[in-house]
């Protein structure tokens, strides 16, 4: 099956199967339903004059974006193909946040500012036909970060975890600065995956005056890498230059195919994207298995406690049937004949059984009110208060997502009536875990 189709028919499964229970739960899969919606992306970040505007410019073997010493470019740029036929033009971020088909409506939250540098820009080119690359603006120091008015650190991080490849890239000359970045990405990216989603790349290596110099460079970012990913192995570090800006030397000749293994690499993007897409959907939903978890869970408790209010309900519902009209008759002289002595005597009819009947309702009412009253409450309370024992968490994966989730079980265990009951949390749970181990299961097993 090819990509497209696969992702198409995952599209309509989570829409159909997933929606529904996100909801249920008040969980938000706006994530899940942008990544799903456009094709694959490049994301290529990292110091200003790093060298990423020239990269992607031989990528595509034009000159699209401005490149220079200088920072030049301040803005997020899209860099895609157009429709057939569709000339070279640009579209303005405050366009592309309004369109529906495309995933940047959530972006719209971080203002004017943001929106007036953000764009589209598209082109003709066999690399962009099922992909988009987003050039961005280079990191600069702490005190002109200030005056880019739109939180630059959330926009990469939202639109990091819409990438399906982030190429992250160093010059010799800064590595150093790169830690903030990479800790913002990290974050973001979900659990299982992630490492694999970034590649490092140490472009302008030309400027390195001899081989020595060339190592010590490398060392030292190699240094910086393993203080940053907190590994003792060091993810590969493509080395890169820009033959264009290169003259030609015996140090990077043997360096060309490493470059033609970064193009290729890059080129081959679209490949992550159905992985990238499963490992999104696998944690979101193991979110979501673990909230209906706890509600399934609560639930359960609640109808312990049900039943066992009902067992006393039924034996005080007896007694009041047959004796209750006699206490009553005691107390206010009425009824004149009581049920069980008009059973004795042979003389019951349907009138002797209004009163007896209408005893056992009031009684019944008046458990299910201390029932939903008191009994229902304090275990909510008690729910709310020790959450953690409504969920095994029987692995740090799930110990992980427990910590993110918590808030929201207790924020639907402070909402929860007694209409929980009710509510179906165990069907939804095998949804959920039926989802997760056959057709996700069989997802993976596909693309493998
Ligand atoms: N010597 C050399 N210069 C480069 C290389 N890559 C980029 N440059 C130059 O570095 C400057 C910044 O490059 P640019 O692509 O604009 O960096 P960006 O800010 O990361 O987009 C430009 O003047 C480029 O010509 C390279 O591999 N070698
Ligand atoms: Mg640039």
């Amino acid at each position: 099956m090819d990509e497209k189709a696969l992702q198409a028919e995952l599209q309509s499964k989570v829409k159909r199967i997933l929606s529904p229970l996100f909801l249920k739960y008040q969980l938000d899969f706006s994530n899940l339903e942008s990544i799903l919606k456009w094709k694959p992306i490049v994301l290529v970040i990292g110091n200003y004059s790093s060298g990423k505007s020239t990269l992607i410019n031989e990528l595509l073997g034009e000159d699209i974006q401005r490149t220079g010493q200088a920072p030049t470019d301040d803005s997020f740029t899209i860099i895609t193909a157009g429709g057939v036929g569709e000339e070279t033009r640009e579209v303005p971020g405050s366009t592309l946040v309004n369109d529906e088909t495309l995933p940047f409506g959530s972006f719209k939250k971080y203002g004017e500012r943001f929106v007036s540098h953000f764009l589209l820009k598209k082109m003709e080119n066999p690399v962009l036909e099922n992909m988009a690359i987003i050039d961005s603006p280079g990191m600069l120091d702490s005190v002109t970060e200030k005056d880019r008015g739109y939180d630059y650190m959330a926009v990469l991080g939202d639109i990091a975890n819409l990438a399906d490849l982030i190429v992250l890239m160093f010059d010799p000359h800064k590595a150093g600065t790169i830690k903030e970045t990479y800790t913002a990405i990290r974050s973001t990216l979900p659990e299982k995956s992630g490492e694999d989603r970034i590649i490092f790349v140490m472009s302008r290596i030309d400027e390195c005056d001899n081989l020595s110099d060339l190592v010590r460079s490398y060392g030292a970012l190699c240094w910086n890498m393993s203080q940053m990913t907190g590994r003792k192995d060091i993810p590969h570090i493509y080395l890169t230059y820009a033959p264009s800006e290169a003259e030609p030397s015996d140090i990077l000749s043997p360096l060309a195919q490493e470059r033609d293994q970064l193009m290729a690499k890059i080129k081959s993007a679209p490949s992550f994207r159905v992985n990238h897409i499963l490992e999104d959907i696998d944690r979101q939903v193991n979110e979501l298995q673990l909230v209906c978890e706890a509600m399934t869970h609560f639930s359960r408790k609640a109808w312990q406690l049900l039943t066992k209010t009902s067992k006393v309900a039924l034996v005080c519902s007896i007694l009041v049937f047959f004796f209750g009209d006699m206490v009553m008759k005691a107390l206010v002289s009425y009824p004149q004949e009581t049920l069980l002595s008009a059973l004795m005597g042979g003389t019951v009819n349907l009138t002797h059984f209004i009163l007896p009947g209408c005893l056992v309702a009031l009684t019944l009412f008046v458990f299910w009110f201390i029932f939903s009253r008191f009994v229902f409450t304090s275990l909510r309370k008690q729910s709310s208060i020790k959450s953690e024992e409504l969920v095994t968490l029987n692995s740090e994966y799930k110990k992980n997502l427990w910590r993110k989730m918590e808030d929201k079980v207790q924020d639907l265990l402070g909402k929860a009536t007694t209409k929980e009951l009710w509510a179906g949390h165990s069907r939804n749970l095998s949804k959920i875990q039926r989802f997760l181990n056959r057709d996700l299961q069989s997802y993976y097993d596909k693309i493998r």
